[in-house]
């Protein structure tokens, strides 16, 4: 008499490898179907970008102060591991308990495909790849361990009567771990095929047209050329990124198109072709994340191309009592900006170019906006798509619910860039340099304090405007020892940067950075 199934047991080490190898070969092809069919409803796409939106207040300051910029990346390695565990898991309650296995695999990818329509930007197709995800991982995890039970597998030869055919682990280990490598494959296919896709494509055939108002020639005396130093514009790759997005939004220039509704005298709908025979204007602004701890380095100055927003929202006339203007991605990100600054004299732009280029993929292309003076979580909206004008009492952005103020004017701030703290600096003649900002007001005055003495004046370089950042110095003759550093600037209305420290959250980061040097003999 053969022992039941659950007493002749199978190994659970074996159990895990197939749930593994089935759940990354359904994941694989589900990732790679989303690929050819719907781009941004990938199972992790979808589930990572719901992790971002349901994320408590907290959770983005400190994945950005734990990963920085690589935030995104160490979430898909965390969704990825935790997968993994599930996967494990359900390789042994198939061999547990069958059907349950093959159950929860087919109800994660139901779950995927609830979620991948719930998205913003989810299309008719969203729920396919998820669930064809957990169909398949559910069929292969059904094959593999059906090759670990005697009864049931494939006789291969033949066998004595009243015996039974042991399974061969090496086949089942070769065919799981050929499994885990299908799904690989087809990840590493479905990601090259994102990377050369349409809308790349579309961008390398971009040719931006000449400004009808180009920027004023950036002073000679505006970058410092000290080593270490931020330069005064920052190279495009090198451009700090932040957003809600974990896979970059690819917008089809063809297919773009801007609407501008909600309390206005008369609709608009831009297309690409008629943004880009407007006549566009050029203007350095620095843009700041809310994010940025003192000292960080969530910054950057760039030139930008773009139409004036206030000429924008002139053709579609708000009407009185609007005072916000909520701005939308193409994924469901949303700004709200006061409508004053959108129509007053600054350079606030709807933007297609960024020192010279077309907006690369990562900074919204094909439009963005960038309003000198907000910080970018209220102001910067990438892959844009609409504009809603309405009020500040009727409509909130994307962050005000997550614990980030409506409002997100730029505070006034400075930074010491040298000496670095782990540069090994040799007592004798240095230099102290940074750069401070505050946009929209202007930086007047920067000052350095070493070890407690008096406040010394730094020397500014020329600011391209008062819309960006600028670079300061001071000469230093450092003494051997421990030394600590400060700065802070005065803006051009008197205010001083204040002492008092802030976090981030919920209206940006405040206080003096400090740096502590050890200066050597
Ligand atoms: N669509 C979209 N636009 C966005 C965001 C976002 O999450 N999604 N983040 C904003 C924030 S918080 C900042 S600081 C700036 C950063 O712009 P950058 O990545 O080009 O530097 O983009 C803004 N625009
Ligand atoms: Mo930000």
């Amino acid at each position: 008499m053969a022992k039941s199934r659950g007493e002749r047991g199978i190994p659970s080490p074996l159990a895990w490898v197939a749930g593994v190898g089935a759940v990354a070969l359904g994941a694989g092809l589900g990732d790679l179907l989303a690929a050819l069919i719907a781009p941004s409803s990938g199972p992790f796409v979808a589930v990572g970008g719901t992790l971002i939106d349901l994320a408590p207040p907290w959770a983005k300051d400190t994945a950005i102060a734990l990963f920085g910029t690589a935030d995104k990346f160490a979430l898909i390695v965390g969704i990825a591991l935790v997968v993994l565990v599930l996967a494990a898991l359900a390789g042994w309650l198939e061999a547990r308990r069958p059907p349950w296995g093959r159950v929860v695999v087919l109800a994660f990818g139901v779950l995927g495909a609830v979620i991948a329509m719930t998205r913003p930007n989810a299309g008719a197709l969203s729920w396919l790849p998820s669930t064809f995800a957990g169909v398949a991982g559910a069929v292969a995890l059904w094959w593999l361990i059906r090759r670990l039970r005697p009864d049931d597998a494939p006789v291969t030869g033949p066998a004595p009567p009243g015996t039974q055919t042991a399974p061969s682990r090496r086949s089942f280990l070769a065919w799981s771990a050929g499994a885990a490598a299908a799904g690989l494959l087809a990840a590493v296919a479905a990601s090259a095929m994102r990377a050369t896709d349409a809308a790349l494509t579309a961008i390398r055939a971009v040719v931006l047209p000449t400004p009808a108002a180009k920027a004023p020639a950036v002073p000679a005396t505006a970058e410092l050329g000290i080593p270490g130093l931020a330069t005064v514009i920052t190279p495009n790759d090198e451009f700090y990124r932040i957003d809600t997005a974990l896979v970059v939004p690819r917008v089809d220039p063809a297919e773009w198109s801007l609407r501008i509704h909600g309390m206005v005298a008369e609709e608009v709908v831009l297309t690409w072709d008629e943004l880009l025979r407007l006549p566009l204007e050029e203007s350095y602004t620095t843009l700041a994340c809310v994010s940025n701890e003192v000292g960080g380095s969530l910054i950057g100055n760039a030139r930008w191309l773009g139409y004036p927003m206030r000429e924008l929202l002139a053709r579609a006339r708000p009407t009185p009592g609007a005072d916000m203007v909520l701005s939308r991605s193409i994924d469901g990100f949303t700004a709200s900006t006061p409508l004053e600054a959108l129509t007053d004299d600054r350079n606030a732009l709807l933007a297609v170019g960024m020192n010279g280029e077309p907006l690369p993929p990562e900074h919204g292309f094909p439009v963005r906006m960038v309003v000198p003076g907000l910080y970018g979580y209220v102001s910067a909206t990438k892959w844009i798509t609409e504009l809603t004008v309405t009020t500040f009492a009727a409509d909130e952005a994307y962050w005000t619910p997550r614990g980030w103020s409506e409002r997100g004017p730029i505070k006034v701030q400075s930074r010491i860039d040298v000496p670095r703290r782990a540069q090994g600096l040799k007592a004798g003649d240095t230099v102290i340099a940074g750069v401070a900002w505050q946009q929209g007001v202007g930086i007047e005055a920067v000052e350095v304090q070493i070890d407690d003495g008096d406040w010394r004046p730094a020397e500014l370089a020329t600011a391209i405007s008062d819309d960006t950042w600028v670079q300061w110095s001071l000469p230093w003759r450092a003494e051997a020892g421990d030394h600590l550093i400060r700065c802070r600037a005065t803006n051009r209305e008197g205010e001083v940067q204040t002492s008092e420290r802030a976090h981030p959250a919920p209206d940006g980061a405040s206080g003096w950075h400090e740096r502590f040097i050890t200066v050597f003999e």
